[in-house]
């Protein structure tokens, strides 16, 4: 019989009967904030959420900087039933806009700095409150406490993350209490993860990465964070000696492995260091081999579907340049991406993923849903690769236009929408180029209107205000046309090709 299903919230609150007065979060200042502490927070937000009128299944959105307050938001949104809609802190008016237009949340949780920014915004529909970092904020008024816990079944919506999936606008992906609870157990059991571990915890909790795999480990096992606002290479060094895990995207260990603190010693107590979100490049992979002993574990995952793969933990080589093999209960498969065909190992195809961890769609977007699936109920990951020799999966590129920079997604499409706009732009055609910190980094190619000469900066401060600032292009080249196949369509490969040195060759 399959074991009883358990949501994280019910993880949660057996960690809190357990051990109490363990630390949850110890924070940069020494500060200790532990499991009972939390569950009082979440108690005192949840009251909250239930007094502005959140019943089970409408959104609750946050955009609020990193704080132990705003893990228990979370947390108090899952007990009541509602969904979790996290948005990047870095978003602009114009992004919210959206955001806020297609999820409808009921509450919207912001900086008590930008109250002011989406005044305009509340209304009988939408109920506006702030959470700040040192405990400050509308959400923690009041001393009522809510503690019904909403019984979710695994196929309930959990959280909505906006991504743009292979194409187009950006699409909610709604996941499920059961994508997140089966993500989590999948994971704490291929990475040996106990409540014996601390975790350095210093990527964003917008995204899947730092909430659903980094912090809702943490919350399930029972174990402690070292909890810090953002990634900063001296106090992640600092921290080692007191830490079991560090879970990172790679520019965190392109940057480690310049640190020259970084040696076997302040490894000791370090038993996993996990990349993910974008290639670790090899070189980097071999590099901080040397320099600690320790081989970096990379695994590859996706918004739609948490994680899918893993090097080992132990029982065999991390291999560079791999993602490792399928978590269990997950299934991958490479395909010829016109036909569906499986391929046979060692051929370059579409990955296709299926498992518990699958997202249920796109947030009212069945067409679009449907097209991303196969009949038989695998995912369309839009991701490029092959099966080595050993059955470890190799991502080899992108089926999709997509610019990972520093862990997060760009679009190309949106940027080269707004370019576009401008009276002195006739096209554009938006590409991402290697970059020694970053992994890759945008780069705007455009061709002017006739008798135009638009400038880098004069572009650049059109779409300011439109785009978060990690998606803002680091180079601009004006260009008389955009090199096209015989069918008109825009060599993005060629452009590459011709700018791949800007930053990382003898021009950078
Ligand atoms: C910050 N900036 C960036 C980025 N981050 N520009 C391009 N790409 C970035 N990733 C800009 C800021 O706007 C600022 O610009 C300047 O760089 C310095 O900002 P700062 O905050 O100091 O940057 P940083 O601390 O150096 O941040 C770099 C970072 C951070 C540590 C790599 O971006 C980060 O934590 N990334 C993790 C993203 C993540 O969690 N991804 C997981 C997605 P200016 O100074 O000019 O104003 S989940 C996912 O992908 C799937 C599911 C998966 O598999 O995990
Ligand atoms: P997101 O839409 O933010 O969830 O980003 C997911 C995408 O990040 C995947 O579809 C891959 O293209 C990429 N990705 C995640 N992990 C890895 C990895 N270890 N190696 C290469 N690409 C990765």
């Amino acid at each position: 019989m399959a074991p009883p299903f358990t949501t994280i919230h019910r993880s949660f609150a057996e960690q809190v009967e357990r051990q109490p007065d363990k630390a949850l979060f110890e924070l940069p200042d020494g500060r200790q904030v532990t499991y009972r502490e939390t569950e009082g927070t979440v108690g005192r937000i949840a009251a909250r959420l239930v007094a502005d009128g959140v019943t089970p299944g409408d959104r609750v959105a946050a955009q609020v900087d990193k704080s132990p307050e705003a893990i228990a938001l979370y947390l108090a949104t899952l007990r009541i039933g509602g969904v979790f809609l996290p948005l990047n802190t870095a978003y602009t008016g114009a992004e919210m806009e959206y955001f806020i237009g297609d999820a409808r949340p009921r509450v919207l949780v912001c900086s008590p700095e930008r109250r002011a920014d989406h005044a305009h915004r509340e209304g009988r529909d939408l109920v506006v409150e702030t959470l700040g970092t040192k405990g400050d904020g509308t959400l923690l008024e009041g001393d009522g406490r809510h503690d019904e816990v909403v019984d979710a079944s695994a196929d309930d919506p959990a959280a909505i993350l906006y991504t743009s999936g292979t194409t187009g606008r950006s699409k909610g992906a709604v996941l499920t209490h059961g994508n997140l609870a089966s993500n989590c157990r999948a994971l704490l059991e291929a990475w040996r993860f106990t409540d014996q571990d601390r975790l350095i915890h210093a990527l964003p909790i917008f995204h899947v990465h730092g909430l659903f795999v980094a912090a809702n480990m943490t919350i399930a096992a029972g174990a402690s964070m070292h909890y810090l606002p953002k990634f900063d290479v001296d106090t992640v060094v600092d921290l080692l000696p007191r830490a079991t895990v560090l879970m990172g995207v790679p520019t965190f260990y392109t940057r480690m492995v310049k640190h020259d603190r970084l040696t076997p010693g302040t490894c000791a107590s370090m038993r996993l260091f996990v990349s993910g979100s974008a290639p670790l490049l090899a070189s980097d992979h071999e590099a901080f081999e040397a320099r600690t002993g320790h081989a970096i574990l990379e695994r590859y995952g996706m918004t739609e579907t948490g994680m899918n793969t893993t090097n080992p933990y132990e029982g065999g080589p991390r291999k560079p340049g791999t993602v490792g093999k399928p978590l269990p209960g997950t299934e991958i498969r490479v395909v010829d991406g016109e036909t569906g065909r499986a391929l046979p190992d060692g051929e370059v195809g579409s990955i296709e993923v299926r498992g518990p961890n699958v997202f249920s769609g796109y947030w009212q977007m069945p067409e679009k849903t449907a097209s991303e699936f196969r009949a038989d109920g695998f995912f369309i990951t839009g991701d490029l690769g092959r099966i080595d020799e050993d059955g470890y999966l190799c991502i080899v590129g992108r089926g999709k236009d997509l610019v990972i920079s520093g862990g997060y997604n760009i679009y190309p499409k949106e940027i080269e929408e707004l370019l576009d706009a401008h009276p002195a732009v006739l096209e554009s055609a938006v590409i991402g180029v290697p970059h020694p910190d970053f992994g890759e980094t945008v780069v705007a190619v455009v061709v002017p209107a006739p008798d135009q000469e638009p400038t880098e900066t004069e572009l650049l401060e059109f779409v300011a205000d439109d785009l978060a600032r990690f998606k803002h292009p680091r180079a601009v080249r004006v260009v008389e046309a955009l090199p096209r196949n015989v069918m008109g369509k825009v060599q993005k490969a060629e452009l590459r090709k011709q700018y791949q040195d800007l930053f990382t060759g003898s021009n950078a």
